[in-house]
């Protein structure tokens, strides 16, 4: 009998899975019957944004942590799929750093052209997943939101793709509950706009910090003060940034810090990141992890040790994204295909306890990305995924945090070289500084809907020497292409 299997989630990682079968189907194997449940509307999971918060209209939890005007906060050379280029979807090269419409559209081109939307029950939230010993089977109960109706069926296989990204950890700290402004987690925020004016308390210092931070910097906030509890981000901020450590309490509108500083604020956000929560899920087959790049108890980062017909994909704090989901489900799948054997649980504890101690040793952000590449590799060279430069990549990621200290309102204005394609990507017609339209339409077309925007004429890309990418603030000379890229031509 044809086995079942049950892709939780339309995202990224689910929608790998999806692709990674297809591939299989058309190069002529027999593959199970896939059923992907998916509680959104459409496909493309974070990628979607809604305005909503909170519950959505059927009274489940709202997934969108994404909000208006977020720009790619990478290159996009660095999650390019290997098996579908930006240029294939968009017909041409397009910028480094596109805005969220425009990675959701090239997420969804992928699953368009293959016609896999079929195979997603929209609409569909999962509930419940239950194992059996005696059928060796999962029983997996979704509501039918539209229908308002639980249905349970079983499959032999269950891949989580459900995220990490939507569950906040909200610390609490004294005097929030009397604070007289806004206080929100980064998963409610959804509009800067909404702060200009504003001297704003961002609690955290990773990447929703600096986003949202930055952000809400471009939409007129007054200033932004950033609290960290490890480490300060260290960036060179300009003057309406500062950095504090963490955060001890709030007594009217004055925020008190460690150190005994203080400062006047108008609202709170707390970028405090997420938790990996699978109310779904029984004790016995659940995730429990932090944000990091090896999470215990999954062999390959992906089988469930303890039942290895339970998959999560996506699970790592990530650098890779994208082509890293493709590489995991590629993996997963040719073990169900029975390509791939799997080895006993001892040795599947033996090498996933090697990996994470091999995590706990790297230093810095730059080993950080060599495990993960290392990690990308292992299982890449184990399929037929198609070949990516993914050490090339972890040197992008490397030039892309230099970028960063460089200048941390201009990185988005560098340009990234495929390692798909291998062409250049040319210049942005703005800098994200002044990029304030978000949509697809403006960043695919000329700049004249920015030139309205901001209501003076266009800084048009200058021709730039050949291995000079320019970069569009007039007031720096152009930048060097870094020698790794160059060579990557
Ligand atoms: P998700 O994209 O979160 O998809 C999970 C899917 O599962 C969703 O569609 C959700 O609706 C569905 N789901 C959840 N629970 C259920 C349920 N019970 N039943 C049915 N369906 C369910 N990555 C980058 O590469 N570049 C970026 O610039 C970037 N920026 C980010 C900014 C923010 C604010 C956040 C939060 C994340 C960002 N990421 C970025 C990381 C992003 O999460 C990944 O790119 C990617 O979306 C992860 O894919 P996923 O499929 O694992 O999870
Ligand atoms: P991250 O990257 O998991 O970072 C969480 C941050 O929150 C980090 O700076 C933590 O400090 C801080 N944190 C966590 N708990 C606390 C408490 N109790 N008090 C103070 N600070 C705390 O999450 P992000 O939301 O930034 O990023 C997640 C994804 O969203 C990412 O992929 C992005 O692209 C967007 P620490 O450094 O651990 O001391």
């Amino acid at each position: 009998m044809t086995q079942r299997i049950a892709v939780l989630g339309a995202g990224p990682s689910g929608l790998a899975q999806l692709r990674a079968f297809d591939a299989a189907r058309r190069a002529g194997a027999e593959v199970p019957e896939i059923v992907c449940f998916e509680k959104q509307s459409d496909l493309g999971g974070m990628w979607n944004y809604t305005w909503r918060t909170g519950l959505d209209q059927h009274g489940e939890p709202v997934h969108a942590s994404m909000y208006r005007y977020l720009w790619s906060n990478g290159p996009k050379e660095c999650l390019e799929f290997a098996d579908y280029s930006f240029e294939e979807h968009f017909g041409r090269p397009i910028a480094s750093y596109p805005p969220r419409p425009v990675l959701r559209d090239y997420i969804m081109g992928r699953i368009e052209r293959s016609g896999l939307r079929d195979q997603i029950r929209f609409n569909t939230a999962v509930h419940s997943v239950e194992y059996s010993e005696d059928t060796g089977k999962f029983t997996v109960t979704v509501r039918e939101l539209e229908e308002d109706r639980m249905v349970s069926e079983e499959f032999d296989w269950v891949v989580v793709g459900t995220g990490h990204f939507s569950t906040p950890n909200a610390p609490a700290f004294e005097g929030l509950s009397q604070f007289p402004g806004r206080v929100l987690h980064a998963h409610d925020f959804r509009d800067a706009c909404e702060f200009t004016g504003k001297d704003l308390l961002l609690v955290g210092s990773s990447y929703s910090a600096e986003d949202i931070g930055t952000q809400c910097h471009k939409y007129g906030a007054k200033s932004v003060t950033f609290s960290y509890r490890s480490a300060p981000m260290g960036y060179d901020w300009p003057e309406a940034f500062s950095e504090r450590p963490l955060l001890l309490r709030v007594e009217g509108n004055t925020a008190h810090f460690v150190d005994g500083s203080s400062q006047e604020v108008d609202a709170i956000i707390l970028c405090t990141g997420y938790q990996h929560h699978f109310p779904f899920l029984p004790d016995e087959l659940t995730l429990r992890t932090g944000n990091r790049l090896y999470p215990q108890g999954l062999y390959k980062g992906v089988f469930w040790i303890d039942n290895p017909k339970l998959i999560y994909l996506g699970m790592q704090d990530q650098y890779y994204t994208f082509n890293m989901f493709d590489a995991q489900a590629w993996f997963a799948r040719d073990v169900i295909l029975g390509r791939i054997p799997l080895p006993d649980a001892e040795v599947m504890r033996a090498d996933s306890a090697e990996w994470f101690a091999r995590e706990n040793a790297t230093t810095g952000a730059d080993e950080d990305i060599d495990f993960q590449a290392a990690y990308v590799r292992d299982l890449v060279d184990r399929t037929d995924y198609p070949e990516f430069a993914i050490e090339g990549v972890a040197e992008m990621f490397k030039e892309w945090l230099r970028d960063k200290q460089a200048g941390i309102l201009d990185y988005r204005n560098r340009s990234y070289r495929s390692a798909i394609t291998g062409t250049l990507a040319p210049p942005h017609h703005t800098p994200w500084m002044e990029a304030m339209d978000d949509s697809l339409e403006a960043f695919l077309g000329q700049g004249e809907a920015q030139d309205a925007a901001r209501g003076k004429p266009r800084n048009a890309a200058v021709a730039a020497p050949p291995g000079v990418i320019p970069n569009l603030r007039p007031e720096r000379a152009p930048v060097p292409v870094p020698e790794l890229l160059r060579e990557s031509a």
